[in-house]
């Protein structure tokens, strides 16, 4: 049965004429946080961007320029603080790949909202205060672990702070405790699951219904075989560090994509290449705005992450827009002999296969003047077999199967299950070696 609002029934289902005018209410509240931040100062008053008051619709917002990722390191430490410091209680950061980090801060009213977001997000997939919630996502800087932690004791769950690692703790701690729900990446939740034959420890003796899997890409077929392995129901959580962390959009107990909450966002799809606005039902870079954050307010924010909004609305009556699964991200489409290839399209390819186990990896390198594409996958324990000429057999297959859905035909490698690397946090599927190949 569907359930509703953890605390304010009336803004799930609130009807969307009303929430749009909640939402240009609060924008022009993020408008004036902003402006009270270096970084948007310099950025808008040239702009003649002043005064709050002038956004007469939600249309206006296309006004504003966008803020992006390198904008967040220009502003590094304190240049997108819109309040005192004394309000402040957390900040999260995220490193990425070139250095300056990304930091985010939170006031108490902001931690408090966020975890509201959680609790709100955690009901709609089905989870009750009689639930026991092992949060298996890494502690720390990171949004994933905290970010969940407090929006399911918001709730009422009793949550374990596992983290992440050490699986043969996580398989005594889910059956000491009786777990019901566990947060944890997709590409962890299937390890766990090829380590469960290693312990002595049976899938009948947990009591597993539910797992909240996120912070990473990953397909629908990846989540079927989480829930068919498990036997348990897979539900999709959307979120980045910059609007939070997780709990931006999430799964229903329809599980037909993620509602992203539009009372706390302003939802935009745009084409990456023109910056024009796209309609519901067409892929684009998803942009998003706070509505409710006090110490870093953004406005316009490139997630760069390739997503649509559902067109239709969610039987379960929730008006807040479903986005579809993250497709890929900008940055990366890989570009193999000039085709452009998403890792997930690889994904999909694979996950469909019963003969494909549970972990692969992608590499791409050059050989000669061409880029070469391995994709390395482990086979299912049954399938694993001496008989060169099965394993040929498959491996045949892959390569066809790919070729058909990327136009480029890979090296396919077959391994024993095991060999690849496992992830305990984000997997890290694509090793592209070029530069350092040439
Ligand atoms: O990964 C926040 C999070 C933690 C979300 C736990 C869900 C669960 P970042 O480290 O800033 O924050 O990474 C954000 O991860 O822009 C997406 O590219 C990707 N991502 C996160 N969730 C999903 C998802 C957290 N459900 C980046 N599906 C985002 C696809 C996801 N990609």
């Amino acid at each position: 049965m569907t359930q509703y609002a953890f605390k304010e029934k009336e803004l799930e289902l609130i009807p969307r004429e009303q929430l749009e005018e909640l939402q240009l209410s609060r924008l022009k509240t993020t408008l004036s946080r902003a402006l009270k931040t270096d970084f948007y100062r310099q950025r808008l008053l040239p702009l003649g961007i002043d005064n709050p008051e002038a956004l007469h619709s939600l249309e206006d917002l296309r006004n504003i320029p966008f803020t992006t990722k390198e904008d967040l390191r220009i502003a590094f430490p304190y240049g997108l603080l819109a309040v005192p410091l004394e309000e402040t209680v957390r900040l999260h950061a995220s490193s990425g790949t070139t250095g300056t980090p990304t930091v985010i801060y939170h006031t108490k009213r902001d931690i408090s909202a966020w975890s509201d977001l959680v609790a709100r997000s955690l009901m709609a997939a089905g989870c009750t205060k009689r639930d026991v919630f092992q949060n298996m996502m890494t502690y720390g800087l990171f949004t994933g672990g905290l970010g969940l932690h407090y929006g399911a004791e918001e709730l009422g769950m009793l949550v374990i702070p596992a983290g992440p690692g050490n699986t043969i703790r996580q398989f005594k701690l889910m059956k000491d405790f009786k777990t019901t729900v566990v947060h944890a990446t997709p590409s962890y939740m299937l390890h766990l699951y090829d380590k469960l034959s290693e312990v002595e420890v049976s899938r009948s003796d947990l009591h597993l219904r539910k797992a909240i899997v996120g912070g990473e890409p990953h397909s629908e077929d990846i989540r079927r075989k989480i829930e068919e392995l498990w036997g348990i129901e897979v539900y999709n959580c959307y979120g980045l560090s910059e609007m939070n962390g997780p709990g931006v959009a999430f799964e229903c107990i329809e599980r037909s994509g993620p509602h992203l909450w539009e009372d706390s966002y302003i939802v935009e799809i745009i084409d990456p290449h023109t910056l024009e606005p796209l309609p519901p039902g067409e892929t684009g870079e998803l942009v998003l705005t706070t509505l409710r954050r006090e110490a870093t307010p953004l406005l316009r924010y490139r997630t760069r992450d390739l997503t649509s909004i559902l067109p239709d609305p969610c039987p379960c009556g929730r008006t807040h827009r479903r986005i579809s699964r993250i497709k890929g991200r900008t940055d990366d489409m890989l570009i193999i002999n000039g085709v452009n290839v998403f890792p997930s399209q690889i994904e999909e390819v694979l996950m469909r296969m019963k003969e494909v186990g549970n972990n692969y990896q992608i590499v791409v390198e050059k050989s000669g003047a061409l880029d070469k594409l391995t994709v390395k996958t482990e086979v299912t324990p049954e399938i694993f077999s001496d008989d060169a000429r099965d394993l040929n057999a498959i491996r045949e297959k892959i390569r066809e199967n790919l070729k058909a859905s990327i136009s480029i035909s890979p090296v396919v490698e077959l391994h024993e299950p095991g060999i690849l690397p496992a992830w305990e946090g984000k997997a890290k599927r694509v090793i592209d070696i070029r530069e350092k190949s040439v």
